[in-house]
């Protein structure tokens, strides 16, 4: 019998649409390696991964029959995960809530969702197990640092300890208690990456000063673990799960590049025969790096965070220029990596000028795939402490949704623009004559076929 479960909240329709695939729950596995190591017993349910609606993802939470039940939220789930710790706690079970929500706003959600017990802020693997321990020996909660509890009607804040100073020294994620990788976590047919593949993250904080960033959880210094943690990692995840790719999420892996170079040459003397994707912040990448990478079976880079027009990249605070941009991809491109364009419409001075200029961008450079994503200024970063100086919040008629619209756009201009993107890309003659020739870009001719019918 489990002692604790973690569990990983569906998201909703709308947001499972702008996220197909769903991502392995690193956290929830490094929080279940540390409760382990602390001789507790632990389960795992993902109900994004099994496509499990609330109802359905108590009914298996309850077949495990644990005492304690612990939700990752982020503000894009923390409503299910409530719904979930509402039934949870009718049942009798201790509901605690951790993630990247609560850590922005610790009172306000606990106001918000009575349906927790408990929350921590922060960085939960030594946290958790403390909490567990302090609960079973009937500590009081309020010698667990970064606890956030109720007592006599007011909600109490227990100020955070450190951060996990060396990230070495906790224990490999528990990638035993997920679903079958290769069934249930890979990335689409047509991004062509070698199957089974797995998400690692393997850094924490950024000092950069990007509007959009919750940094709420991991603060603003940079920690790496070791390229030979990092090796050993893919050595187990070879060896247990049979993975061929690794897909490095942090968002700027290539930040520091000493550390880039020695993580390289250490893929290339340890012959994983693996390939490996990443995320690049085109103003970090140095010129030296992308060949190096290549070497080392980079075959994918994505680019964050990408607009055409200088004004939404300033005023989004990212330090990149649209030069940036340009240069790195050509620098991937020429070292034999292809190259995912992630752009973001609906940017603090979004407008339908700012808009072309991003589509001039995609029609006049050579990306080999792209990624049109809405500005969303969720809680935690400072873009939604300010987003109402910029715009407003409108509701998506055909869903749930809610749209941050900037001042200038209305949500249906901004919607065209999006399209307007998605159009420039997929009606390139190359990039439309390789989705009618290859099977598995067949949705990619759908979108391209779909974003013809546009009209203005
Ligand atoms: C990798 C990553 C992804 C990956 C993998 C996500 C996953 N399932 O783990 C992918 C690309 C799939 C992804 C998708 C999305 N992501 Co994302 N992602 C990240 C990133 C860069 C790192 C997250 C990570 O794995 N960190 C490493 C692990 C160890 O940390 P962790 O999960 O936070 O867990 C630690 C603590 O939070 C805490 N903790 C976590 N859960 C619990 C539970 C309990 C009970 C306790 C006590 C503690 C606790 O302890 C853990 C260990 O220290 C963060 C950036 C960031 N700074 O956090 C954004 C971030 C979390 N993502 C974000 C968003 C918005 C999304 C998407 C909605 C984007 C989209 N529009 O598609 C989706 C939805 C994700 C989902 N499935 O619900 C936002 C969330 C902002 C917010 N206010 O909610 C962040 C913060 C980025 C940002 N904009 O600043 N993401
Ligand atoms: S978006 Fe990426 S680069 Fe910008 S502050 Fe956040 S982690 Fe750093």
């Amino acid at each position: 019998m489990a002692e604790v479960t973690l569990v990983n909240p569906p998201l909703d329709e709308a947001c499972r649409r702008l996220m197909p695939v769903p991502g392995i729950p690193i956290g929830l596995c490094q929080l279940a390696a540390s409760l382990r190591l602390r001789g507790h017993k632990v389960a795992l349910v993902d109900c994004q991964a099994l496509d499990l609606d609330p109802q359905a993802g108590v009914e298996q939470i309850l077949s495990l029959g644990s005492r304690y039940v612990g939700f990752t939220g982020n503000s894009l789930n923390i409503d299910s995960a409530a719904q979930m710790a509402g039934m949870c706690q009718a049942k009798g079970l201790k509901t605690i809530l951790g993630g990247v929500h609560v850590t922005a706003k610790p009172t306000e959600t606990m106001f918000n969702y009575p349906q927790f017990d408990l929350a921590l802020m922060g960085e939960g693997d030594v946290r958790l197990p403390d909490l567990i321990e302090a609960l079973e020996r009937g500590k009081p909660i309020a010698s667990v640092p970064g606890a956030v509890y109720r007592d006599n009607g007011n909600i109490n804040e227990i100020p955070r300890g450190a951060f996990v100073r060396d990230l070495d020294e906790l224990p490999l994620p528990a990638w035993d208690l997920l679903p079958d990788f290769a069934q249930y976590y890979q990335p689409p047919a047509r991004w062509e990456i070698p199957r089974p593949s797995a998400i690692l993250v393997t850094s924490r904080g950024c000092p950069l000063p990007c509007v959009f960033c919750n940094k709420s959880v991991f603060g603003r210094q940079r920690r790496f673990h070791s390229p030979r943690h990092i090796i050993n990692m893919i050595r187990h995840l070879i060896s247990e799960h049979g993975i061929k790719h690794i897909a490095f999420e942090d968002d700027t892996l290539v930040i520091n590049k000493h550390h880039v170079e020695q993580l390289c040459r250490g893929l290339s003397e340890s012959k994983l025969g693996i390939t490996w994707s990443c995320r690049v912040k085109s103003d970090l990448l140095h010129p030296d790096l992308p060949a190096f990478m290549k070497r080392a079976g980079c075959c994918q880079v994505t680019m964050t965070h990408l607009s055409g027009s200088q004004r939404i990249l300033d005023a989004l605070n990212t330090k990149m220029t649209v030069e940036d941009i340009e240069e790195a991809l050509g620098l991937l491109q020429k070292s034999g990596i292809k190259v995912l364009g992630q752009f973001v419409v609906g940017g603090f001075e979004e407008s339908e000028e700012t808009m072309r200029e991003s589509a001039s961008l995609i029609q006049q450079v050579p990306f080999d795939d792209v990624d049109i994503q809405f500005f969303n200024p969720l809680p935690g970063c400072e873009a939604h402490e300010t987003a109402s100086l910029f715009g407003r919040f409108e509701q998506d008629s055909k869903s749930t949704h809610t749209h941050f619209v900037p001042k200038d756009l209305s949500l249906k201009q901004l919607t065209q623009g999006r399209e307007m993107l998605w159009k420039a890309h997929y009606l390139k003659p190359a990039v439309f004559f390789s989705c009618l020739t290859r099977r598995e870009r067949w949705p990619d001719a759908v979108q391209a076929i779909r974003s013809l019918t546009l009209r203005k």
